[in-house]
């Protein structure tokens, strides 16, 4: 795959040259609905979750992944509720969602929280009540209007809604966070040079050229949402990077944390880098006995971040 990397797009050329996804308009009111819903204290947290993808074809059959199976984003989402958070899940279309994630994707086999007796198709009497809570809360949070999901697939979807989310958000300030968990493509191919139709393989080998996506953590920062309280991820998978990688976002951007996980340990380490603790980050790790007995880093991670936003709220009330 040879990628041509030497035209950087900035973000505006971005959104004129690229179609908004369909469901924008919705979630555009249904957003502007669920923050005119909230007390004027509520702390409220967007979450994106799951990986984006770029097409190859613009009827798409092919297209490139982004991993993440949306375990972080979907975990956290519950914590922030359980923690008194309003949030809003903005997440890949069939990757994990808070409180079903344990049925959709489950790991001991599909329907394995089922049975049958004397012909009665019912819940294994070891799933009851986990499935109860979890149905319980996600009709609780819901009818709340605690929790409002939106999905996305590519990665202009995505940058189309973040804008369009992080637009409406911002005019609550401080009491608002961000937790960028999703997982971004940082290059595609811009629409204009894409095939209209299914690439044939007739011709041979394929060679793709890809453009750098611009950074919208910048804007983000700076323009869409200047006084929330901003949280990125920084994934890596050599060792050597991870400091440097997060160091360097956080000064690039100026935001508030950033949050650095490999990917082979991400469940069980993660290392929060702040201005302060630039060259110290604060570790958080559960162990693989903690991982086996349903405990999840998420939980530790998120009461630190909430910990961390209660200060940023207060010192921002201070100084008004
Ligand atoms: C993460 O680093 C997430 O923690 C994971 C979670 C994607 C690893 P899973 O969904 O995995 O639980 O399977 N997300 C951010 C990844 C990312 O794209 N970061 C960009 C980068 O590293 C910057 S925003 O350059």
């Amino acid at each position: 795959m040879a990628l041509d990397m030497r035209r950087v797009i900035d973000p505006d050329t971005y959104f004129d040259h690229n179609s908004p996804p369909t469901n924008l308009g919705w979630a555009h009111d249904e957003v502007d609905k669920f923050i005119k819903a909230q007390s004027p204290d509520q702390r409220i947290v967007l979450v994106t979750s799951g990986g984006t993808t770029v097409p190859l074809e613009n009827n798409t059959v092919r297209f490139v992944d982004n991993f993440s199976a949306g375990t972080r984003g979907s975990c956290s989402a519950e914590q922030f509720l359980a923690m008194g958070y309003a949030v809003i899940f903005l997440y890949r279309e069939q990757s994990l969602q808070p409180f079903n994630r344990n049925y959709s994707h489950n790991t001991k086999g599909v329907l394995s929280f089922l049975e049958r007796t004397n012909g009665q198709i019912r819940i294994k009497p070891e799933w009851e009540e986990k499935m109860g809570q979890d149905l319980d809360n996600y009709q609780k949070y819901t009818q709340e209007n605690k929790l409002l999901m939106v999905n996305f697939t590519t990665l202009s979807d995505y940058l189309f809604l973040l804008r369009e989310v992080s637009l409406l958000v911002a005019s609550l300030g401080p009491r608002v966070m961000f937790y960028l968990a999703a997982a971004v493509s940082d290059f595609f191919i811009p629409s204009h040079s894409l095939s209209e139709h299914k690439i044939q393989s007739a011709t041979g080998d394929l060679t793709l050229h890809m453009n750098q996506v611009p950074k919208f953590l910048r804007p983000l920062v700076k323009n869409w949402a200047p006084l929330c309280f901003i949280v990125s991820f920084k994934l890596e998978t050599d060792p050597e990077l991870l400091g440097p990688k997060a160091r360097h976002a956080l000064e690039k951007y100026g935001h508030q944390v950033v949050i650095a996980n490999m990917l082979h340990t991400r469940k069980f380490q993660v290392w929060l880098f702040t201005k302060e603790e630039a060259m110290r980050p604060a570790v958080i790790q559960i162990s693989q006995d903690d991982l086996d007995a349903g405990r999840d880093i998420e939980q530790d991670l998120v009461e630190e971040l909430a910990r961390r936003h209660q200060q940023y709220i207060s010192s921002t009330l201070q100084q008004d």
